[in-house]
């Protein structure tokens, strides 16, 4: 299945990636960069060069990530494999997915297991619960973690095997004989520990143009299942959730509310619905899902997929059963409406970041000309508007600036909110199992009760998580405005010490500034001088960072469910039939259950809010010291414009003028129309590196 072949297929093998692919396009940014990084060099700005090397990083490796998510053997494994034309996933008829496989490109084929760390012993819960299920041990065994180097067959054997082995399979009785708690049989391979995750490169083209797929386990009963709160919680990361179901039967209950979740969470979702080779009735079972969907208030784009037309149609080249396998839809779609946008948002950051620099340079070299054209004239004005600007913008970095102020009064204020809303879903949990329990008959009951509980304590963990998110964003939004507020009048004294309007670049002046989300995006984003653009920087870092606990969290399922199976043991050690017997049992195991959970949530969250308050601190705390330096660099240009003599004086003016024009006809030609596009981009480096359209420029 690998060796696919014409030039026009999309899943064709790429043997090279091009730093930039989509026509050449985003490489002219990363030149424009790179020729702005160069000037701020010559200028004796280390910092811009830092800021615009790190811009640089996020540029030339832009994936967008899609999350690919849905029940068990719906054809997930299949859908990656045939999208790409290359066997990456298991799919093995009855062996299952039972841990997420990041796959992604590389110029040849490799494969990679992660280990979680073997817990030590005493580790499990008693009852033992399956180690992936363990949610202590997981915690430990993430921070251990061992990468290694394997066959993409012994990958395939490594990531599945029987569904009743580590998956929290309800209804059944996996729990009642479970191993010991350190080892499930799993991909334990010749590694020391149970597989938490796999990594699949393959040369493809698709993925050479920015896409990277996160195959994920499949889900047993909607939300109840062990790892729906992980894999919804990547997906709030991921620029989209494909989700999968199949042509055999109409979306059930639990997948739709799977859906409505991933919708409410914000993301973008995809439904693909497998196998219309193999179901004659397919086109009844989309319209019906099509209906299902509209009657929810749910608008997704569907593609009906089948997987063994589009292999078959790679393998004899045959575009007319390839178009029959609804492949190349998909391949369009994601293409143009998840991986394209993606990548122009990226770039707009990115030239948002050049122009700033670009600005940054140009104002120093125009206080310098204003000081040196006219030295007599508002000299005074001019210094001491510079020095102020100066000590505004050292107290900025200071302890008692307004927005390091606002930020340690409002983040212990907002970790509060939450651990009180966390408490009282909580206390809400206890309360309604106890009903639950008390309203039923545990020994009959059991795996309803679980399968409720798993259910409840996933709506826990991920209500919580929307909570630290939306309290997350007003931190943000509250200390960026602080910051700001002190920050303007520092810009305008700046500006005021220069003659001439300094020019803006039109397309970072219409930047929309929406929260950039994306698994890559935990860096600060452009920082410019306006509120909006620190609230992109901090928000993308904000959505970053709860996307990259969340990966984590997926990448080592946490599997906190499967401590509820205490319940069942406890109650099948009861022999006497006595129903109020087993719903003390039931009741207290559901107790510790939730107790449980509710550490482990509270854990996560801690960590989560910590590292928001670090990188909000650290990013306006860089955004202060290079406002600092460029007030302290004006400043020191004014000064020096007074001590050059009569004939430096026309040497230098000249020599500043040409600079001036230079760095003029750069910020022109990126903001010139077009100026995202290849030629633009490429203009405008090229003004940078050559100087031509500097000296056409000048006046
Ligand atoms: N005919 C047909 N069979 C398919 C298609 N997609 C998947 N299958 C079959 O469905 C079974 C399950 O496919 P997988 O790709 O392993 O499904 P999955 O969703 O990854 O399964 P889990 O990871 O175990 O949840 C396999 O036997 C596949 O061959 C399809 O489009 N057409
Ligand atoms: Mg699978």
């Amino acid at each position: 299945m690998t060796g696919l072949g014409a030039d026009s297929n999309p899943a064709r093998p790429a043997s090279a990636r091009p730093v930039h692919p989509a026509a050449g396009g985003p490489s002219a940014t990363v030149r424009l960069l790179d020729a702005v990084a160069a000037e701020a060099g010559r200028r004796g700005r280390p910092d811009l060069q830092v800021r615009l090397a790190r811009e640089r990083g996020r540029l030339v490796t832009p994936d967008a990530l899609v999350v690919v998510a849905g029940e068990f053997k719906k054809g997930k494994g299949t859908l990656v494999n045939a999208l790409l034309g290359a066997a990456v996933c298991g799919t093995d008829p009855i062996s299952t997915t039972l841990v997420p496989t990041m796959v992604g490109y590389a110029p040849h084929p490799t494969a990679t297991v992660r280990r979680a760390a073997r817990s030590a012993p005493g580790d499990a819960p008693t009852g033992g619960a399956p180690p992936t299920a363990a949610a202590p041990a997981e915690a430990r065994s993430v921070e251990d973690p061992s990468v290694d180097a394997v066959s993409i067959e012994v990958l395939h054997d490594l990531v599945q095997g029987p569904p009743a082995a580590t998956r929290l399979a309800i209804g059944s009785d996996s729990d009642s004989d479970s191993g010991t708690g350190t080892g499930s049989g799993l991909g334990t391979g010749s590694g020391t520990g149970p597989v938490s995750s796999a990594q699949v490169g393959v040369p493809r083209q698709l993925l050479a143009q920015g896409l990277t797929l996160l195959d994920t386990p499949g889900l047993n009963g909607g939300l109840a299942d062990g790892h729906a709160a992980a894999t919804l919680d990547a997906a709030v990361s991921a620029d989209a959730v494909l989700f999968v179901s199949d042509a055999g039967q109409e979306l059930t209950a639990p997948e739709l509310d799977l859906i409505r979740r991933l919708v409410r969470q914000g993301g973008t979702v995809l439904l693909a619905i497998t196998k219309i080779d193999a179901c004659p009735h397919w086109r009844r079972v989309v319209a019906a899902n099509r209906e299902h969907l509209r009657r929810a208030g749910l608008d997704l784009t569907v593609f009906p997929l089948g997987a063994p037309l589009r292999l078959r149609a790679l393998r004899d080249h045959r575009p007319d059963l390839d178009t029959e396998s609804g492949y190349p839809a998909l391949v369009t779609h994601l293409r143009h409406e998840i991986v394209a946008p993606r990548r122009a948002r990226l770039e707009r950051l990115a030239r948002a970041t050049a122009a700033d620099a670009l600005r940054q340079l140009l104002t120093e070299l125009e206080t310098e000309r204003a000081a040196l054209a006219d030295p007599r004239h508002d000299a005074g004005d001019r210094a001491a508007g510079l020095a102020a600007a100066v000590r505004d913008a050292s107290r900025m970095g200071e302890p008692a600036a307004v927005w390091r102020q606002e930020l340690s009064q409002q983040y212990p204020e907002m970790t509060l909110r939450c651990r009180d809303g966390l408490a009282a879903s909580i206390r809400t949990l206890h309360a309604r199992a106890e009903e639950r329990i008390t309203a039923s008959d545990p020994s009959e009951q059991w795996d309803e009760l679980r399968s409720w509980l798993f259910q409840a304590v996933n709506e826990t963990l991920l209500d919580h998580r929307q909570q630290i998110r939306s309290e997350g964003t007003t931190l943000v939004d509250t200390v960026t405005q602080a910051f700001e507020a002190a920050a303007g009048p520092v810009r305008e004294l700046l500006a005021t010490a220069v003659d001439r309007p300094l020019p803006t670049v039109e397309d970072v002046r219409g930047l929309e500034f929406t929260q950039s989300t994306g698994f890559d995006l935990l860096a600060q984003g452009a920082r410019g001088g306006s509120v909006g653009m620190v609230i992109v920087s901090a928000g993308g870092a904000l959505a970053s960072i709860a996307g990259l606990a969340a990966l984590t969290t997926v990448l080592a399922p946490v599997g906190i469910g499967a401590l509820v199976m205490l319940g069942r043991r406890t109650i099948a050690s009861v022999r006497a039939n006595e129903r109020r017997a087993h719903q003390a049992h039931a009741k207290e195991a559901a107790r510790q259950y939730i107790e449980q959970a509710g550490r482990i949530i509270a854990q996560d969250a801690t960590v989560v809010c910590e590292q928001l308050r670090v990188s909000l601190h650290q990013a306006l705390t860089g955004l202060a010291t290079e406002l600092t330096t460029e007030a302290r660099r004006n400043l020191a240009a004014a000064e020096r414009a007074g001590r050059e003599t009569e004939e430096s004086h026309q040497a230098r003016l000249a020599a500043l003028d040409r600079d001036i024009a230079r760095l003029r006809a750069v910020t022109e030609a990126a903001s010139a129309p077009g100026a995202g596009d290849p030629a633009g981009a490429a203009g405008a480096a090229r003004a940078v590196s050559t100087g031509r359209a500097g000296r056409g420029a000048a006046r």
